[in-house]
Formats: structure tokens, C-alpha cells, sequence
């Protein structure tokens, strides 16, 4: 395929916003749409080509949206539904679509069809969940544990029966296995794209084929079905872009998901390079255990499964992540240089990036001293949890600081203006101290600010047809500190070599490949010659351009 006949997503660059830490435009404190709309020439500037926007629709904000109440209603602390329009279209006039985050496996117990359900076992709305009896002695069904802590099994009195959350009570699952419900989103999903919105983030898709009762959750035995199912429904015959959140996919599944004789999704969100770096037995609140040539074979191996089929979500964080500069490199006084180590090397692979907010002024983690600066039902719920089981607070806090999702949720910081130009009030949730000296206004002052960084590499990604569909082959997969590949697409190679470590490493032999190398970009210009034959060094990344080499001479 040539560079005209991609997909729009293909070439497109994407950029994650978290509404309610976006911007604030009634001084409520809360990010809402208008302040979205506010910011648009923000994104036109850096050339994403694409919004992936969270949850916006009507909700207790429990889960911060991820627990919807009204699925075609907006939230009114972030608008109306006349501002979701707006957004919509202003974006659209800057050539930018809007991809909806939508949030289907379960909605929120303040929805009406879970009111009506647990008000009767006869009404159509009862069976869209599920319900099994207690046990003999009133305990529930199973031990299941849900994901924000306690059991995953909610009592209900009125109807006797106890009903499943995979997430905690106030988000019970919807029962994929019923038709009618299926219908009901299905319909819905066909309001919202009629809209004119650009396509969905699917939350947790993987969980929409469980089996309750053998326990298997995670991509579980209807799984597939029903996304086929919600393809003929609702995906077919759109110029549209799909993405589902899948925590259990692996390379060997992959295609499954996106491949493109499956009728499924165009992409799939893989947690495999995430997980890595989690203690399996203590999961994200254990210490941050990255290892890059783990990180590396992870992310290679993506690169060959999706190689010829399907396409990869290119990315280090969302509004679940910590922030990658202070995760993966050095948050400190090679902040800059790290952050754009890490855009240039995880974003010049072959697939499709995703941006999170703040990610391209290299937004740093916060400092979480007390439990009562965390927000996220995730992290309450867990502290609850896991000091029930003999965590310590101090152990907890660790573990929280080192990769809790409140550290993607803190306001984005504008300017160093009161409230980081958020907000003309107090956020609800408290600032990143740093905000006076990490700000988009400080930032873009600076010609080798991250921003210039993040919008001349989207630039590369949008005009260069060796980014977009050469192929990736690693260099040095074993090296503990250098990420370093090609991409080559027969008639142009690009190299792109990183630094992870904080100190400088000499130049392994086998990791340039013969070629007469051209330099593109760098964060440290002045270095990239010696570090393309000799020392390469602390957090330095470069990316050069060669002719491809000439094909053996034909026998
Ligand atoms: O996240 C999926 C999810 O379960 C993760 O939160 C992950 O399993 C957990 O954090 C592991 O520690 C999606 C959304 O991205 C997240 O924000 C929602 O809270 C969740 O689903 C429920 O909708
Ligand atoms: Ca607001």
C-alpha cells in the first residue's frame, strides 16, 4: 500500500484527553468540553490527527467516567450535549477527529436499567447483568475479587440474588450473552457515529465474552463473537477508527483482535510492555521493576506479530499510567532530553502513537506524601485491600508513587499562572507543585521544548513513508540500555537510537548498520556524530536517514 491509500488512522497521530484534567472553562474547577474546544489550536499545532476522548457522558464519576449512568447524555460538569457538537465539528475544521471512549462491559449501578433490574427480577432490564444465588450459607458464589477491591459479588436484597462487578458495586457487568442488551449498544454506538465522531476506544473489550461461572474472564470464550457481532452492527462500511483495551493479549493473539479478515477492531491495546515492570504477585502497587531488553523483546515482538496484518497502538501512558519521563528515565535534570528519548524511540516504530495529555511538555509524576491526595477509586479501593492483607501505608505509598493512575489525572499545567491556567478556582484534584516551571506556555517558548520535539517527530511520522510502513528490525536486543532499530521500506532506511541509562555507554559494534547515515533529529545535535561511531550518551537519542542498500546483484 502506498502512503495515499492508508488509513486515515495509519498516519495519524492520536492524543488521549482526560476531560476532567484537561481545562476548565467555567471555573468550577473541573475540566469540561468548551475549555476542550479552548485548546484545540494547542493540538492543531502539534499535528495530532486525532482525540481520543474519555468517557464524557452522564456519571457518578465514581470511576471518573469509566461508570456511566446515561450513555446519551454528556455529564454536565463537563457541557452539553450541544458543546460535544461543537467540539466535534470545530475539530473537524482543524482536521482533527474525535474518537469516543466507550465503556460497554459495564455502566454505572445509577444507571436506570440497573435501578429497574434490582427493583425486578421480571423486567427486560434484569437481565442485562448477572445474577447468581448466594451460597447455602449466604456467602457469595465465589471468592472473586474485584478490581477496586472487596468481592466482586454485589447483594442486592430486593431481589435476593447476588449480582457481578468485575470492578466494585457501583459498576455492575452487562451480560454480553443477552441479545436485547447487545441491541440497546449497538444503537447507541450507531447515535454517537452518526454524530460524525471518528471511531471508539473500547474499555476492557476483553471482558465482554466472559464466562462467570468457569471463571473466565479475560478474553473468554463469546469474546470474539461479539465484537464481530458489534463490527456487522455497528463498524462496517465506516470510515472509522476502532481501539480495544484488551490487559490479556498477547502477540499470538493479536490478530484475532485486528486482523483484517477478522471484522473485529483495526487495534488493540496490549499491556504485555506495561506489565513487566509489575511485581506479579503485587500487581501495579509493587515497585516499578522496568527492565529495557525485557521492554525491548516485548515490544519486538509486537512489531513482528503485527508486521504484514493488523497495526500497532504505539505508546508509554493514558490516564492509568504513571508519567513516562519520571517511569522510564530521569524526571530530573535530563527531564527534556529524556522525554524526547522516549517519544522519538517508542513513536518512530510501525503503528499508530498515542499521546496522553501533558506527555508533550514532559509532564512528570507528582509526590504523593499522604493517602489523602490520591482520587482514584483504583488506589483507595487497593490501600483498603492490600493493608487488609498486611501491606503497610509505607509500602502502599511506595508502590502508589511509583505507578498509582493519580499521577495521570493531576491538571494539565498551562502556564504558570494561578491554578497552571487550568482553572480560575481550585482543581479537584491538587497540581503538580512543578506546574510554575512545567507549563505548555514555558514549554513552546522554547525552540528545543518538548512540545517542538513531539510536533516536528508527528511531522516526520506524517510525511515520511518509511515511518509509516517500513520494516522494523531491532539492533542489539540484548544491550541493557540502548533501544536501537531500523525501518526500512526498500527505499529509504531510518535509524533511530536511544540511550534509557544515566550515564554515557560506548557504541556496541554490531548496533549501526553499514550505511551512509544523514542525521534528522537529535536531542543532543553535537553528539550524535560521535555517538553514531563511538559514545553514545546519558539519555541521548538520534534518528538518521540512509538510502536503502542496494539489492544483491541478481545471480
Ligand atoms: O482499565 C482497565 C483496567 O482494569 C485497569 O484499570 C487495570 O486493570 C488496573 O488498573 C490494573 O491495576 C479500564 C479504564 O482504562 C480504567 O480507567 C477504568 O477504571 C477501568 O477500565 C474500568 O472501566
Ligand atoms: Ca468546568
Amino acid at each position: 500500500m502506498t502512503e495515499q491509500t492508508l488509513p486515515w488512522w495509519k498516519t495519524a497521530t492520536g492524543y488521549q484527553i482526560y476531560p476532567r484534567s484537561f481545562c476548565d472553562s467555567n471555573g468550577d474547577g473541573i475540566g469540561d468540553i468548551p475549555g476542550i474546544i479552548s485548546k484545540l489550536d494547542h493540538l492543531a499545532d502539534l499535528g495530532i490527527g486525532f482525540i481520543w476522548l474519555s468517557p464524557v457522558y452522564a456519571s457518578p464519576m465514581r470511576d471518573n467516567g469509566y461508570d456511566i449512568a446515561d450513555y446519551y447524555r454528556i455529564a454536565p460538569e463537563f457541557g452539553t450535549l450541544e458543546d460535544f457538537d461543537r467540539l466535534v465539528a470545530e475539530a473537524r475544521a482543524r482536521g482533527i477527529r474525535i474518537v469516543m471512549d466507550l465503556v460497554v462491559n459495564h455502566c454505572s449501578s445509577d444507571h436506570d436499567w440497573f435501578r429497574r433490574a434490582c427493583e425486578s427480577a421480571e423486567c427486560p432490564e434484569h437481565a442485562y447483568f448477572y445474577w447468581r444465588d448466594a451460597q447455602p450459607d449466604g456467602s457469595p458464589p465465589d471468592d472473586q475479587r474485584a478490581c477496586f477491591g472487596g468481592s466482586a459479588w454485589h447483594w442486592v436484597p430486593a431481589i435476593r440474588r447476588y449480582c457481578y462487578c468485575h470492578f466494585g458495586p457501583q459498576q455492575p457487568d452487562l451480560n454480553w450473552h443477552n441479545p436485547a442488551l447487545r441491541a440497546e449498544i449497538y444503537k447507541m454506538m450507531n447515535w454517537w457515529l452518526d454524530r460524525g465522531i471518528g471511531g471508539f476506544r473500547m474499555d476492557v473489550i476483553e471482558l465482554v465474552g466472559k464466562d462467570i461461572d468457569a471463571r473466565h474472564y479475560y478474553e473468554g470464550p463469546d469474546m470474539h463473537r461479539f465484537i464481530q457481532d458489534m463490527h456487522r452492527a455497528c463498524f462496517a462500511a465506516r470510515d472509522i477508527m476502532t481501539v480495544g483495551e484488551s490487559w490479556s493479549v498477547t502477540p499470538d493473539t493479536a490478530l484475532l483482535y485486528c486482523g483484517r479478515d477478522r471484522g473485529e477492531m483495526d487495534m488493540v491495546f496490549s499491556f504485555n510492555h506495561i506489565q513487566a515492570a509489575w511485581d506479579p504477585a503485587i500487581g501495579r502497587f509493587g515497585p516499578n521493576l522496568f527492565d529495557l531488553p525485557t521492554h525491548k523483546m516485548i515490544l519486538s515482538d509486537w512489531q513482528a506479530a503485527l508486521a504484514e496484518d493488523g497495526w500497532n497502538a504505539l505508546y508509554l501512558s493514558n490516564h492509568d499510567l504513571p508519567r513516562p519521563v519520571s517511569h522510564y528515565a530521569d524526571d530530573g535534570l535530563h527531564r527534556v532530553r529524556s522525554a524526547k528519548m522516549l517519544a522519538a524511540v517508542t513513536y518512530l516504530m510501525k503503528g499508530t502513537p498515542f499521546i496522553y495529555q501533558g506527555e508533550e511538555i514532559g509532564m512528570t509524576n507528582a509526590s504523593f506524601e499522604r493517602l489523602d491526595q490520591f482520587r482514584d477509586i483504583e488506589t483507595l479501593g487497593q490501600y483498603a485491600e492490600m493493608t487488609a492483607n498486611g501491606a503497610t501505608l509505607e509500602d502502599f505509598l511506595a508502590g502508589a508513587n511509583a505507578n498509582a493512575r493519580d499521577h495521570a489525572r493531576t491538571p494539565m499545567q498551562w502556564s504558570a499562572d494561578a491554578w497552571a491556567g487550568f482553572s480560575t478556582a481550585q482543581p479537584w484534584m491538587a497540581l503538580n507543585p512543578n506546574y510554575s516551571q512545567i507549563n505548555v506556555a514555558a514549554d513552546r517558548a522554547d525552540p528545543d521544548g518538548v512540545f517542538e520535539w513531539y510536533r516536528a517527530l508527528i511531522e516526520l511520522r506524517a510525511t515520511c513513508a518509511v515511518v509509516s510502513e517500513g520494516r522494523f528490525e531491532m539492533r542489539v536486543p540484548d544491550h541493557p540500555s540502548l533501544f536501537a532499530y531500523t525501518r526500512d521500506d526498500g527505499q529509504t532506511r531510518l535509524l533511530v537510537m536511544g540511550n534509557y541509562a544515566g550515564q554515557a555507554v560506548d557504541l556496541p559494534a554490531d548496533c549501526v548498520p553499514q550505511g551512509d547515515w544523514t542525521l534528522l533529529m537529535s536531542n543532543m545535535p553535537d553528539a550524535a556524530e560521535d555517538a553514531l561511531s563511538d559514545v553514545v550518551p546519558e539519555y541521548f537519542v538520534g534518528i538518521w536517514m540512509a538510502p536503502a542498500l542496494a539489492a544483491p546483484a541478481q545471480p
